[in-house]
């Protein structure tokens, strides 16, 4: 087949991306997808799309806030920025600092120590401080991790989940230091969160009891730097915690005490704050009676993409998959509630289950309304947020 794309005139392209894009998404500047092409594996479709075709447009999704990307607002506990997730590639997974979503600023009445330090105490023969510098000789890189907070969602447009490169510590070298006394099972750490500023929905103070095994088994780490920058203020800076793989309320910023704990302790207001949203059985009166506050596995939609080939208007959704391994279960798409599932083209590739992978899948709709669906198809691994429709996304193809 002979695939040049029709001619057509700039102002006629114009109006019809104009008219395809209305509503909450407004344009979308192509320039920031000229790496697309490079973008997933490919393979069928998706390959002849993309060696033959040319992309017209990216389409927004319906029904989703007007709120700005990349774009900071609100103060204290009820800072954000949200990131854009559209342009992410197979080679751009990771998000600048700027660019990496917030959730809480630096706290305006913090008045850091100098030098900051990091109290170990608690059930231990001998209580430690450790200075940042003290710290520095053993940071080194810790790789690519994605944090999602519990709470993100259509009504942040997703935009609360975002992947770095970190260095730091890992926290059993720190533990190594410490003699824990008997029944010492857990943690405490704590971050500061004082504001001047009252949340209207958000409960002051970020401590949260780890049991020294999940600590362990995730691979928590102290992070004193994000891709390759001292972390900044507002991620945290000096030191934050990160615990792989479990919900960002986990991964406490402007860490200071770190506090051997024995099993007998009562949930901190930020584990009782999280209960609902870290799929918690109720919110349990004792931290020991949680569970871990893991991110299962999801995927979302993140683009859908209008090609044109020959004759042929096609369509490509890529997005994103995260959160614990599948063990290489395949992703199932639909289109519309009533549909039969199909297995998604090109499967998620990630790097490592500690961060995000990419998926596409190509489609040729007539125009109308659709709602994206994912699913994995396997019913032993849990997936509550995807079942729930969570991460539904609809999209309008429009009459071309
Ligand atoms: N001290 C402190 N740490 C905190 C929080 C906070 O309010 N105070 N918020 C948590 C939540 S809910 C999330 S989602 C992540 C956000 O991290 P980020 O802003 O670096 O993306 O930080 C976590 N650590
Ligand atoms: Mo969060």
């Amino acid at each position: 087949m002979k695939n040049s794309p029709p001619k057509q005139s700039t102002s006629t392209r114009r109006a019809f991306l104009q008219q395809s894009m209305g509503g909450a998404g407004a344009l979308l500047g192509l320039g920031a997808f000229a790496d697309l092409w490079a973008s997933v594996p490919v393979a069928g479709a998706d390959h002849e799309i993309l060696r033959n075709g040319k992309l017209v447009s990216v389409l927004p999704f319906a029904a989703e806030p007007d709120l700005s990307f990349h774009t900071p607002v609100g103060s204290g506990l009820d800072a954000r920025l949200y990131s854009d997730l559209s342009p992410v590639t197979s080679r751009s997974t990771i998000m600048a600092n700027e660019k990496f979503y917030v959730r809480t600023g630096y706290p305006d009445q913090l008045d850091p120590p100098n030098p900051w330090v990091l109290r170990c105490d608690g059930l231990v023969a001998k209580p430690l401080t450790l200075t940042r510098d003290q710290l520095a000789p053993w940071v080194r890189d810790q790789g690519i991790h994605l944090l999602e907070c519990a709470g993100n969602g259509r009504q942040a447009r997703f935009g609360l989940i975002s992947a770095a490169r970190w260095s730091g510590v890992p926290l059993g070298e720190v533990l190594s230091r410490l003699e824990p006394r008997p029944g010492a099972v857990a943690l405490r750490l704590s971050g500061h969160d004082n504001h001047s500023q009252r949340s209207t929905s958000s409960t002051v103070g970020c401590d949260w009891i780890f049991p020294l095994a999940e600590l362990e088994k995730a691979g928590a780490f102290l992070a004193t730097h994000m891709n390759d920058q001292p972390l900044p203020k507002e991620h945290g800076f000096p030191i934050r915690l990160i615990m792989p793989g479990w919900y960002a309320c986990c991964s406490i910023k402007w860490l200071h005490h770190l506090e051997w704990v024995d099993s007998d302790q009562d949930a901190t207001s930020q584990m009782i704050e999280f209960a609902g949203r870290t799929h918690q059985d109720g919110t349990p009166k004792k931290a020991a009676d949680f569970r871990p506050a893991t991110i299962e596995p999801s995927a979302l939609p993140i683009r859908v993409e209008q090609w044109r080939l020959g004759e042929r208007w096609i369509y490509r959704v890529v997005g994103l998959l995260w959160g614990a391994p599948t063990g290489g279960r395949r992703l199932e798409i639909r289109f519309r509630p009533d549909d039969a599932f199909v297995t998604v083209e090109n499967q998620p590739e990630r790097a490592s289950p500690k961060t995000w992978g990419l998926w596409s899948h190509t489609w040729s709709p007539t125009p109308g309304r659709y709602l994206i669906q994912l699913r994995l198809d396997d019913p032993r691994i849990s997936t509550r947020r995807l079942e729930a429709g969570f991460f539904l996304r609809g999209v309008t193809i429009p009459a071309v």
